[in-house]
C-alpha cells in the first residue's frame, strides 16, 4: 500500500476494482465513505454486486479474470484522448510508451468483448479517473488470485502512474491487506523465496542475517543439503503438496519427498486442490498443528497416527509489534496470560529449535541484545523487536524500536486519524512510523514516492533497484530533486558510492566500519544518516519502471483464465507455457488450459470471495455462537434464470462439481449478484467433505457451531505464473440438484 486508509479521504475518485472493503476492510471503507460524503466518486468494478458495489457511485460488472483488459481499454483510451500526465511520465517513468504501444491493441470494443463492459462506460470511468486529481485506486484478492495475478497487479499501478497519481496524498495505490499482521509477515520474510526484509536468497543475504544473528555462514550452510538448496526458492502453501504425492517433483526437492508438515498460524483447508492436500495429508509421517483452534484439515484427514495438536495461545494472551495494511507498525499488549496448557507461538518454536539442535544458534542474537544492555536474560518481545529493525535494513526499519511503537499505542490519542501526523509529545512522527523509517530521528512514510517533500518529512523518489540504466542504455535516475537536497537522481548509497555520490569524505574510521557494505547492510547506521544528512533517500532516487525485461511477460498482457468461460478467446489470448520447478512444482498452464473443452462439461464460471461475519477459513468465527448464527450454512449464489434452467429451486441442496472432478454438496441461493454466467461461492466454511459431515471427528468440547464444505474443494487448478498464488478467483463449475 503506497498511502494509507485515512489518505483516502483526500481522493476525488476512488476505483475499487477486485477487493470488497465493505464486507472485508469495515473501518477502511468509513474512509472510503467519508471521502465519498465529502464529494469523491466512488466506481466499483467487480463480477460479483458486492456490497462495496452497493455503495459506489457506479458500478461495473466485469468477467472475472479480465481486468488486464480493462484497463487496456482505459489506456487506449486515456491516449488517444490525451488524459495521461505527460510531464510526471517523462521525469519519473521509464517504458511508458512500450504501454500506449501495447494498449493500441486493444481497441474498445475489442475490450468489450473481452470484459463485458460497454465501451462507453470504459471510456466514462477513465475520464473520469483521470480529471479527478487525485485519484485513488484500491484493489485486493479479486486481482491477485489468478494465473495472471502479477500481470493485474502490475497494470493497476502502472495506470496510477499514467495519470500521475503516485506520490501524491489522496492518490497511490492502496492494496488492502488480509490477515491481522499480514503485512509484518511478509515483512518478517515466511516467503519461501526470501529471508526478512525481501532480501532474497542470494549467498550476500545470508551472510547479512548470519552476520545479524551472530552465527557462522558455514554453520548456517551445513543447515541444507547442499549451497544450491539454500538459495533455492522453497515449496509454497500451494504448491508442497506435489512435493509430497508426485514423484516427478521429488527431482525439484533434492530427489526427496516431503515427509513431515508443522503448520503454524495457518488455515490450509483454503488452499485451492483440498483433495491434495488430504492426500497429502494422509501420507506424510508426521504432522504437527501449532494451532489455538483445531485446524480444519486436522479434521480432514484420515490419518490416526503421528498427528499432533499443539495448542496456541490467541492474540489477547501474546504481545509484540504488529504491520498494518499501511507499512505501520502497532505494539500490542498481552490482554492476559496464557489459558490452560496453552503457549506463545515463539515459546513453541524456541522448544522446537532445542529439539532439532540449535537453540542457541536461535536465540545469539537476542542474548547479544540483552548483554549490550546490561542484562543476563533477554526481553520477549522487545529485543526480538530491536533485532528486527536492527537487521531489516532494506525496507527502512531502522528508525523503529519497541519503546517508540510503545510510545504510539500508548499516545493513540495524539495522532490525527486521518492524515496520521502526531502532536504534542508525538510531533514529527507518524502514526506506526510507516516503513520506511530510516533513523531514530525519521518520522515514517506515511505516502511512498512523494518527491515533493524532503526526505526527513519522509520524501523519496521511485528505489533504485535494477540498476542505473535499462537494457536499451536509458537512464533510470530521475533528474529531479528532493527539497532539501543539491543532487538529483543518484543511486542506491553504498560504501563505495557514498563519497563520490555526496561528495564528502568518510573518515579512516567510518570508512572501516562500512567497508563492503551498502545503505541496507552491515550493523551501522552511518550510510543512511549521512544520505539523510543531505537531504537523500538512501535507496536512491529512480525512476519508475513500466517494463520488467527479465520476465516472461515484459509488459502486462491480456491472458484469458485456464479455465476459462470464454473459450474462444482462448486463441487469440492464451495462458502461459508450463512451468517447471516453479516453487519447486512443475506447474501446468498451457497444457492445462488446452486439455480438453473444460466449458461443455463445466458451464459456469466461478467466483469466490467473503462473507463479512466469517474470517478465513471461519475457524475461529464458526467457533463463535453469534458469528456463526449470522451465516451458519454453505451455500452457492446462483441468478434465478440460471437456477430454474437446472430445475433448482431457492434452498434446494445441490451438488457442485469442480474441474478436478470433485464435488460438494450446497444450498442453492437465488441471487442477482451474479450474471447469469456466474455463481459465487463464499470461502469460509469447512468440516463437511464431499457430502460428508466431519463434526463428529472434532475432539470434545471444540467442535464449532456451523460447519459447510469448502469452497477449494471445488476451485480449479490453476496458479499465478511468478507467485503460485492460486487461480480462485475465476474457474468452472457444473450444478446439478442434489
Ligand atoms: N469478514 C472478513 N474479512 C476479511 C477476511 C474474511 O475472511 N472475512 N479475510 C481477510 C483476508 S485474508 C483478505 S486477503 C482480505 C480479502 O479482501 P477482498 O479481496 O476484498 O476479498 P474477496 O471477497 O475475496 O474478493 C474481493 C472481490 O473481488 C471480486 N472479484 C473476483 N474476481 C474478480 C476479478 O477477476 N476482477 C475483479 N475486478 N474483481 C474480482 C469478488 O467478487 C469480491 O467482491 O479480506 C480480509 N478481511
Ligand atoms: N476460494 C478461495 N480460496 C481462498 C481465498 C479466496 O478468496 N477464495 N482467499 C485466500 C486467502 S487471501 C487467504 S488469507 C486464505 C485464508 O487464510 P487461512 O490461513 O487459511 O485462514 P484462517 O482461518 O485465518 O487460518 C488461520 C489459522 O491460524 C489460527 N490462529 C489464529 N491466531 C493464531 C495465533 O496467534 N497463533 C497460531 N499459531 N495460530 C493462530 C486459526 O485458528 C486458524 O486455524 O484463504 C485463501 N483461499
Ligand atoms: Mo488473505
Amino acid at each position: 500500500m503506497t498511502n494509507h486508509l485515512g489518505d483516502m479521504q483526500f481522493s476525488k475518485f476512488i476505483l475499487v476494482i477486485g477487493a470488497n472493503p465493505a464486507v472485508n476492510h469495515p473501518v477502511g471503507m468509513v474512509h472510503i465513505l467519508r471521502a465519498k460524503e465529502a464529494g469523491a466518486h466512488i466506481v466499483c468494478v467487480d463480477p460479483h454486486f458486492s456490497k462495496t458495489a452497493a455503495k459506489a457511485d457506479e458500478y461495473v460488472r466485469i468477467r472475472s479474470g479480465t481486468d488486464v483488459a480493462f484497463v487496456y481499454g482505459m489506456l487506449n483510451h486515456i491516449y488517444t484522448q490525451k488524459l495521461y500526465d505527460e510531464k510526471y511520465l517523462k521525469e519519473r517513468v521509464y517504458g511508458y510508451e512500450e504501454i500506449f504501444k501495447e494498449a493500441q491493441k486493444y481497441p474498445l470494443d475489442e475490450v468489450a468483448n473481452i470484459t463485458g463492459i460497454p465501451v462507453d462506460t470504459i471510456k466514462r470511468v477513465a475520464t473520469q479517473m483521470a480529471k479527478a486529481k487525485p485519484a485513488s485506486l484500491i484493489w485486493n484478492q479479486g486481482l491477485t488470485q489468478h494465473t495472471v495475478g502479477t500481470n493485474n497487479t502490475r497494470i493497476m499501478p502502472i495506470l496510477q502512474l499514467m495519470l500521475g497519481n503516485i506520490g501524491k496524498n489522496g492518490g497511490g495505490v492502496n492494496i488492502l491487506r488480509g490477515h491481522d499482521n499480514v503485512q509484518g509477515a511478509s515483512d518478517m520474510g515466511n516467503l519461501s523465496d526470501s529471508l526478512p526484509g525481501y532480501y532474497g536468497l542470494a549467498q550476500g543475504s545470508w551472510k547479512h542475517f548470519c552476520a545479524h544473528w551472530d552465527v557462522d555462514y558455514e554453520w548456517m550452510q551445513k543447515r541444507f543439503a547442499s549451497k544450491e538448496m539454500m538459495e533455492k526458492t522453497g515449496y509454497a502453501l500451494s504448491t508442497w503438496r506435489f512435493g509430497v504425492l508426485d514423484e516427478e517433483n521429488f527431482a525439484n526437492n533434492n530427489n526427496t519427498p516431503i515427509k513431515a508438515l508443522v503448520v503454524i498460524g495457518n488455515g490450509i483447508s483454503t488452499t485451492s486442490l483440498l483433495d491434495k492436500t488430504k492426500a497429502a495429508l494422509d501420507k506424510l509421517d508426521l504432522v504437527v498443528f501449532i494451532d489455538p483452534y483445531v485446524n480444519d484439515v486436522a479434521v480432514i484427514t484420515d490419518r490416526k497416527d503421528n498427528l499432533f495438536l499443539l495448542p496456541a495461545a490467541s492474540q489477547m494472551e501474546s504481545s509484540g509489534s504488529v504491520a498494518a495494511t499501511n507499512r505501520g507498525y502497532q505494539w500490542r499488549y498481552q490482554v492476559m496470560k496464557p489459558m490452560f496448557e496453552c503457549r506463545e507461538d515463539h515459546e513453541i518454536l524456541f522448544d522446537l529449535a532445542q529439539r532439532l539442535g540449535f537453540k542457541e544458534e536461535f536465540q545469539k542474537s537476542l542474548y547479544n541484545i540483552a548483554k549490550k544492555e546490561g542484562r543476563k536474560d533477554f526481553i520477549w518481545p522487545d529485543d526480538a523487536t530491536t533485532e528486527m529493525a536492527q537487521s531489516i535494513r532494506s525496507i527502512g526499519l531502522q528508525g523503529m524500536s519497541a519503546k517508540r511503537l510503545k510510545e504510539h499505542c500508548d499516545n493513540w490519542h495524539m495522532f490525527d486519524k486521518v492524515t496520521l501526523a502526531g502532536m504534542g509529545p508525538m510531533k514529527n512522527q507518524y502514526y506506526g512510523l510507516p516503513w520506511p523509517c530510516w533513523s531514530e530521528k525519521h518520522p515514517g512514510t506515511p505516502v511512498m514516492y512523494n518527491d515533493s517533500i524532503p526526505v526527513m518529512q519522509g520524501g523519496m523518489g521511485f528505489r533504485v533497484n535494477w540498476g542505473i540504466k535499462a537494457p536499451d542504455g536509458t537512464n533510470l535516475l530521475s533528474p529531479r530533486r528532493l527539497p532539501g537536497s543539491k543532487i538529483t537522481g543518484h543511486p542506491a548509497i553504498t560504501a563505495e558510492n557514498i563519497e563520490s555520490v555526496l561528495g564528502i569524505k568518510l573518515t579512516e574510521k567510518e570508512k572501516t566500519s562500512v567497508k563492503g557494505t551498502s545503505f541496507s547492510t552491515g550493523t551501522t547506521n552511518i550510510l543512511v544518516e549521512k544520505a539523510l544528512q543531505a537531504g537523500l533517500c538512501p535507496y536512491g532516487n529512480g525512476k519508475a519502471r513500466m517494463i520488467v525485461w527479465d520476465w516472461y511477460d515484459k509488459i502486462p498482457i491480456h491472458r484469458e483464465p485456464l479455465h476459462s468461460y470464454r473459450p474462444d478467446l482462448t486463441q487469440k489470448y492464451p495462458t502461459f507455457p508450463d512451468k517447471k520447478n516453479n516453487f519447486r512444482a512443475n506447474l501446468k498452464y498451457i497444457s492445462r488450459q488446452k486439455e480438453k473443452d473444460w466449458k461443455q462439461e463445466y458451464p459456469l464460471n466461478m467466483l469466490t470471495g467473503r462473507l463479512v461475519a466469517h474470517m478465513g477459513t471461519g475457524t475461529e468465527t464458526r467457533s463463535a455462537k453469534y458469528l456463526a448464527e449470522i451465516y451458519n450454512e454453505m451455500f452457492v449464489e446462483i441468478h434465478p434464470n440460471t437456477a430454474l434452467s437446472l430445475n433448482v429451486n431457492d434452498g434446494d441442496d445441490v451438488w457442485v462439481y469442480g474441474t478436478s472432478g470433485t464435488k460438494i454438496l450446497v444450498k442453492a441461493k437465488y441471487s442477482y449478484r451474479v450474471d447469469e454466467g456466474s455463481v459465487f461461492l463464499p470461502q469460509n466454511f469447512s468440516g463437511i467433505y464431499e457430502g460428508k459431515n466431519l463434526i463428529d471427528r472434532y475432539p470434545q468440547g471444540t467442535k464449532p457451531y456451523a460447519v459447510g464444505e469448502a469452497a477449494s474443494m471445488v476451485t480449479s487448478y490453476g496458479f499465478d505464473y511468478n507467485t503460485a498464488c492460486p487461480e480462485t478467483k475465476c474457474g468452472l463449475c457444473r450444478i446439478e440438484k442434489a
